[in-house]
């Protein structure tokens, strides 16, 4: 069967998209499947984020079950799924950030496997949100720097990091995903993040060591669309909401500049 739908915009992009458009923000809690207090994660998470996303570096086990545990619990939030490899796919979640690791030395990570998890994507029909993934310092100490095999962009040049949001935005991407990789010393600079959304424009995530709402408050001032928190959410859960009030924040203070 032939199949000439052409690309569109669907439901769960359309949706941040509104939010951005309405609170200047998005605040997505990062979900390692390997994690054990997901439970206490999801219910303390699940009033203030406004996308959960499910990824990790090291393998995954049992995805499928975790994922509809957690589609059960969220009712209305979507899903997003950030795979770390092919076998981070499920039907059961709403969308999959469908990336590239551009700065990665290996064409496996660049485009290999997006290309062998993209016929899994279609048959679970997955909406497709594409995005580019940039490996940023201290990424090269953290588990997806090593995984990814990640030519790490050294955080004092800026338009690097810029230059390549702008190839994504040419690509046709709409999406980049600024890594300083999960549980980073520090992380990405409010220079590297205002220089690329200058640049290109096209929606922009930052995650990696984050861990205090002024730092997430800062990010989103500078320039970032989406702030994602891992290492927090699982250590401390019960700071998700000052997490996403700094956010919204600064957010509404930047639509206000607008
Ligand atoms: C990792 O950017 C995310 O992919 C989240 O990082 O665990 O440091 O919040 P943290």
């Amino acid at each position: 069967m032939v199949n000439n739908t052409p690309i569109s915009i669907g439901e769960v992009e359309k949706r941040l998209n509104n939010i951005l458009k309405k609170e200047g923000a998005l605040y997505f809690i990062l979900v390692d499947p390997e994690e054990k207090n997901i439970k206490e994660i999801i219910s303390k998470g699940k009033d203030y984020a406004d996308a959960i996303i499910i990824g990790g570096s090291i393998g995954i086990t049992n995805l499928d079950e975790i994922t509809r545990e957690i589609k059960e619990s969220v009712e209305d939030i979507p899903i997003i799924l950030f795979p770390g490899n092919i076998d981070g796919l499920t039907p059961y979640a709403d969308a999959v950030f469908f990336m590239s690791l551009m700065n990665s030395s290996n064409t496996y990570w660049t485009t290999l496997a997006p290309t062998l998890g993209a016929i899994t994507i279609k048959r679970y029909s997955l909406e497709a949100i594409p995005m580019a993934y940039l490996g940023i310092e201290p990424i090269k100490r953290t588990a997806v720097g090593f995984v990814g095999e990640v030519n790490e962009i050294p955080q004092r040049k800026p338009e690097i990091v810029a230059m390549y949001c702008l190839s994504a935005k040419y690509f046709g991407m709409r999406w980049a995903y600024l890594e300083a990789g999960s549980g980073a010393e520090f992380p990405v600079s409010d220079e590297i993040i205002g220089l690329s959304k200058k640049m290109s424009n096209i929606n922009i995530i930052v995650g990696g060591g984050i861990r205090t709402p002024e730092v997430a408050y800062q990010k989103v001032l500078s320039g970032a669309d989406a702030i994602v928190t891992g290492t927090l959410v699982e250590d401390d859960p019960d700071n998700i909401k000052d997490m996403r009030e700094a956010i919204k924040k600064a957010g509404r203070e930047k639509l206000k500049r607008i």
